[in-house]
């Protein structure tokens, strides 16, 4: 069984940090009782110091074992992060500005928001249309640079249903902060009725394109995708109006 990328770079973060902490402690702690016991009125009469090496060799060897510690935490995130599951079912998200767009070759459908299936590995390959921009899911732990004529990639698997954002992480000009595109991970069943009820790439497109005279409209994100399927976005719980309040909050 594969390490969840999500503990695997918790784990990871907290180790470090904690290790941070107990450093920051020791180093405090020594210097404070040293500015203390070598002060002048504790010790009138400086005297000099020719080495020692059992401490030398001590602050040598520990640190170094700390951080190859550090980079074999790191190093095991990193394989796995790299290292796509074989199954894994393919989304390929392009980024331009300012806007995300998704498209599942599987099925040759296309949406402005993300859904997949819960539990399920995804692999996003990653495109940019027009700058560099950076593919990013805070909740999941993954992020990965969407780079002009070249293909990146990234995997995860959601485990928890619900609706999470999608951020843009590079800076790609006036309207980098609005770069939100959103996740939703829904059950199987509910992601299949999807599939069925959105329409292919072209005619999105198109109703993309005529939305963009709608004004105001035109900038929620999910805004073909709920046309096409309102059946299912009402059972997605909640989900939905948090994701509109919030949009409009966004928005102001
Ligand atoms: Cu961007």
């Amino acid at each position: 069984m594969r390490p969840n990328i999500i503990s695997q770079t918790d784990g990871t973060m907290l180790f470090i940090i904690a290790c941070s902490i107990i450093l920051l402690l020791l180093v405090t702690v020594a210097m404070i009782y040293f500015c203390i016991k070598y002060s002048r009125k504790n010790h009138p009469v400086a005297e000099n110091i020719h080495g020692n090496t059992t401490l030398e060799v001590t602050w040598t060897v520990l640190p170094t074992i700390l951080v190859m510690v550090m980079f074999f935490y790191g190093y095991m995130g990193f394989k796995n992060l790299r290292d796509i599951p074989a199954d894994a079912y393919t989304v390929k998200v392009t980024g331009q500005m300012w806007k995300w767009t998704f498209e599942y070759p599987e099925t040759k459908k296309k949406s402005d928001t993300l859904y997949v299936p819960v539990g399920k590995d995804i692999k996003m390959e990653i495109h940019a249309n027009d700058v560099n921009h950076s593919f990013f899911i805070p909740a999941l732990r993954v992020k990965e640079d969407a780079v002009p004529g070249r293909t990146n990639y990234l995997w995860f698997n959601a485990e928890k249903e619900g609706r999470y954002d999608i951020a843009c992480a590079e800076y790609c000009g006036m309207n980098h902060s609005y770069m939100y595109a959103v996740l939703m991970v829904i059950p199987q069943q509910k992601f299949d009725d999807w599939v069925k009820v959105t329409p292919a790439a072209d005619t999105t497109k198109k109703a993309t394109d005529s939305l963009k005279t709608t004004g105001k409209d035109s900038l929620k994100t999910s805004a073909p995708v709920v046309d096409t399927t309102k059946k299912e976005v009402k059972q997605v719980p909640d989900a939905t109006k948090k994701e509109e309040t919030k949009k409009d909050s966004v928005k102001k």
